[in-house]
């Protein structure tokens, strides 16, 4: 290991013991970099890893808000500005009880890098709260979005800061937000938030743009390796916004999701999310009740197994885990190796703990892809409806998803291009996981370089 990339990594983990998510995500970053510290020399003079691994700005506030029975309810909201070097901070929040501040550190680091190599003028940060939307109505909602703006809108702006949503906070609430920010600045600047609904300047395509990223990912990468999309299955975990999204674009381009697991175990339905009336039923479901994907099981007749992850079916081409962070661990690794299957394609925010993805890129019959890449496609189309709200007007959907291919395949073939200049191979693979890493620091390497120290 490269000695300066050594001396960051302890450093790091002395000042963040107790930050175990975002450890996690700095040792899995800073371990790829060898080959391009070990070129920049200049790098270690400047300090820039250290600069990079510590957040421009964070930002921790209480949220008051009535409940329906007329109590005062305190939750912790956060906004971790990460770095702003590429352009506007841009990156999700999330609502969700297991938010702290390791795990908003984690996202915002990987967002950095996930920003940058879209090639979009974004910088990183990720936000949220450890309110739990599950269960409350939706007057409980709007206050809490509303009490959260009251503080942070006087951090965010349309050339300052765009969040966005993530777990647990869609379309509704980004609209809350957006509305209880105009109300306080007194101005349309739609570009402050985006995710919001089409009503309310937001883009097209937006809730399926994740998932349709993932699969145009997914279409090079099979291309690379002589595969084709059509005919092929799919096992996901999630179906949410990304997972649905997922098979909806594989049903278009003639593939089909076979698997798909939710909190209380997997589905498996040999004929695919194949048909309109599938995909409407799963948001139904979802907005029904977003803890139970059973109900999909009794109403087309097919099976569902309680409790388990569908990782380790042999009936598949392709895993594409999209739920949530650590969901594939050494156990589910093992079983995802000794199924045969050839492409492990990574989709939620660090799916898969170290330890199992090095043990996964070690498998010479695997493709494996990193979530980073696979996923910035969401991000990507936030970023197009900042621009849209800047220019004050709306592309179609067609236009919107044809700069969204253009950008997957340049984020794929930028990395393709990165892991052969650093001869990044593991057997006959190139290390997409590497690649990305390298792609994504390179860039705001250059921005940070240029733009001199502080
Ligand atoms: O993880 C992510 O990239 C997101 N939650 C979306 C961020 C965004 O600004 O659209």
């Amino acid at each position: 290991m490269n000695k300066y990339i050594e001396k960051v990594l302890n450093e790091t983990r002395a000042k963040n013991a107790n930050e175990p998510e975002f450890l996690q995500t700095v040792e899995e970053v800073l371990s790829s970099l060898e080959p391009v510290i070990d070129a920049h020399p200049e790098y270690e003079q400047v300090s820039l890893l250290e600069r990079m691994v510590e957040p421009e700005r964070t930002i921790e506030f209480r949220v008051v808000w009535e409940d329906d029975n007329h109590n005062w309810q305190v939750n912790r909201g956060y906004r971790v500005q990460y770095n702003g070097a590429l352009g506007p901070y841009k990156g999700g929040i999330r609502f969700d009880p297991s938010v702290n501040l390791s795990i908003i550190k984690f996202l915002g680091f990987e967002q950095t890098f996930k920003d940058a190599m879209t090639g979009l003028p974004i910088g990183g940060a990720k936000g949220g709260s450890d309110f739990d939307p599950r269960g409350k109505s939706e007057m409980e909602v709007m206050r809490f979005c509303q009490a959260f703006i009251n503080e942070l809108y006087r951090h965010i702006g349309q050339d300052i800061d765009c969040p966005a949503g993530d777990l647990g906070c869609g379309g509704r609430e980004i609209n809350y937000m957006y509305g209880q920010y105009r109300r306080l600045v007194g101005a349309s600047e739609f570009g402050a938030l985006s995710g919001k609904s089409v009503t309310t300047g937001g883009s097209l395509m937006r809730p399926e743009a994740t998932g349709y990223g993932a699969v145009y990912y997914l279409v090079e990468a099979l291309k690379l390796h002589g595969d084709d999309i059509k005919g092929k299955k799919i096992a996901i975990s999630g179906y949410g916004n990304v997972g649905w999204g997922i098979m909806r674009k594989a049903l278009e381009l003639g593939a089909k999701v076979t698997y798909f697991a939710g909190p209380d175990g997997y589905i498996h339905d040999p004929d695919g999310v194949d048909s309109e009336e599938k995909l409407n039923y799963i948001l139904e479901m979802r907005a029904k009740d977003p803890m139970h994907c059973a109900p999909y099981a009794e109403k087309f007749g097919c099976e569902f197994v309680a409790g388990q992850k569908c990782w380790g079916v042999k009936d598949v081409d392709i895993y594409m885990p999209a739920a949530t962070q650590n969901d594939v661990n050494m156990e589910w690794a093992e079983k995802i190796a000794a199924s045969g299957v050839k492409y492990y394609i990574e989709v939620a925010n660090m799916p898969t703990t170290n330890d199992a993805l090095e043990f996964l890129k070690k498998q010479e019959h695997l493709v494996v892809a990193p979530s980073k890449a696979v996923n910035a496609g969401g991000v990507s189309v936030s970023e197009l409806e900042m621009a849209q709200n800047a220019e004050r007007l709306y592309w179609t959907a067609e236009e919107v998803d044809e700069k969204l291919k253009g950008i997957m395949k340049n984020i794929f073939n930028n990395s393709v291009e990165v892991a052969k200049r650093y001869n990044l191979k593991r057997g006959d693979k190139y290390d997409l996981v590497a690649a990305a890493n390298i792609l994504g620091f390179q860039k705001v390497a250059d921005a940070m370089m240029a733009q001199g120290i502080f």
